[in-house]
């Protein structure tokens, strides 16, 4: 190419992005170009990314931001004290630095017992005193906060301390020590290790008018205390035909009113509805066991309800993207689903990609519901 040309084609490729002439993925086939006006389209992908070459084009093309699935959780960083293991989660913030994709960190506490690694409750069988856990929170987190300090956009920094019975709080071993009090502290200690990261509470079920009413509470009382809580991250796994529109849009007001950010965290449909699993005790689970009903494909009257309902959902975001800033889903495409595993070994299909990593009929409802000309 002669040199007046080729510095004439260098000027077009700098600035097309800018004027969204991007040529590989244009508003009608990438999720994250439909969006790019509303609110960052992420998601939450294997840890080992760096190594998946065969997941590059799909994740690059449609999303702009990635959390990765577990590398980052307390008991894969550090599943006994002072013994940390960062190999996994270097190399995934490496992949994304290189590939221009933020970061979300997910997550430094986990509110649940069965999630966090025993030693931090624990002095040999006694429990460990308020002072100990909070010493032990502070390290954890001044640690990994810290080690990605300034790369990592927004973390998880409290994932599922509200409660789904009738307590506020879910009892656990961080609660027992310390009440409402960890989660500031939280807060505290992860705005201390990264100033610059938008730090987020992350629930589920917090459409639910029982759990809002917590999570309005909760919100208050860190505001009131001037704890730097940024955005509430709401989970959104839905189940088809069980999708809540009217109580997540209540939710959505109601953040907006307390004048806190909401990311959609973990985004997802199942098509094979798994609320029984939990009901009467758990009487129908060998029932459920049984249950594969799309093993071999998900049949197209399905994928058009799933479709239509993912589309009244993305209307209802981007009616709202005031006060979204993100919405991710729940992995890459239905291959990688955790529910396929969860609560039982099943053939799902809740995203928007199928196993080969095509568009179902849910991409093109998403990509209208964000470009078409609003009602
Ligand atoms: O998808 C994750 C799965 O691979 C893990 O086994 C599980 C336990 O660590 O966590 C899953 O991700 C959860 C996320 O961390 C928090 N919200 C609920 C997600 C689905 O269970």
């Amino acid at each position: 190419m002669k040199p007046f040309l080729a510095s004439l084609w260098a000027i077009a490729w700098l600035v097309s992005p800018h004027l969204g002439l991007s040529a590989t993925a244009p508003e009608s086939s990438s999720l994250r170009h439909a969006a790019a006006k509303l609110f960052a389209i992420g998601v939450g992908i294997n840890d080992h990314i760096s190594q998946r070459t065969n997941d590059w084009p799909l994740l690059t093309a449609q999303f702009s931001t990635v959390t990765p699935e577990n590398c980052m959780k307390p008991a894969a960083l550090q599943p006994t004290e002072g013994a940390f293991d960062f190999a996994t989660a270097d190399a995934f913030v490496d992949f994304a630095t290189r590939q221009n994709l933020k970061l979300v960190g997910h997550c430094l506490v986990w509110a649940k017992d069965d999630r966090t690694p025993a030693w931090f409750y624990r002095v040999g069988q006694q429990p460990a005193s308020r002072e100990l856990l909070l010493t032990r929170m502070r390290q954890h987190i001044a640690t990994v906060a810290g080690r990605w300090r300034g790369r990592i956009a927004m973390w998880d920094v409290v994932n599922e301390a509200l409660d789904d019975g009738t307590n506020y709080l879910r009892p656990s071993g961080w609660e027992q020590a310390c009440g409402e009090e960890f989660i500031a502290k939280a807060f505290e200690y992860a705005h201390a290790a990264d100033p610059a990261a938008l730090l987020v509470y992350n629930d589920y079920n917090t459409e639910l008018p029982a759990k809002r009413a917590k999570m309005i509470r909760l919100v208050r009382s860190l505001r009131a205390k001037h704890i730097p809580l940024h955005a509430i991250g709401l989970q959104g796994h839905y189940e088809l035909d069980q999708v809540p529109l009217a109580e997540l849009e209540a939710t959505l007001v109601a953040m907006r009113e307390l004048g806190v950010k909401v990311v959609v965290s973990e985004l997802d449909i199942d098509v094979i509805p798994r609320a029984k699993w939990w009901a009467e005790g758990g009487k129908y689970r060998a029932e459920l066991r049984q249950l594969n009903p799309y093993r071999d494909g998900c049949p197209p009257e399905i994928l058009q309800r799933q479709a239509e309902q993912y589309a009244q959902l993305f209307q209802l975001f981007r009616k709202h993207a005031g006060v979204i800033a993100r919405v991710s889903f729940w992995n890459l495409h239905d291959g990688q689903s955790w529910l396929n595993e969860f609560p039982w070994q099943r053939v799902n299909h809740p995203l928007l990609f199928d196993r080969a990593g095509q568009p179902k009929p849910a991409f093109a409802a998403v990509i209208h519901a964000l470009t078409d000309a609003p009602p």
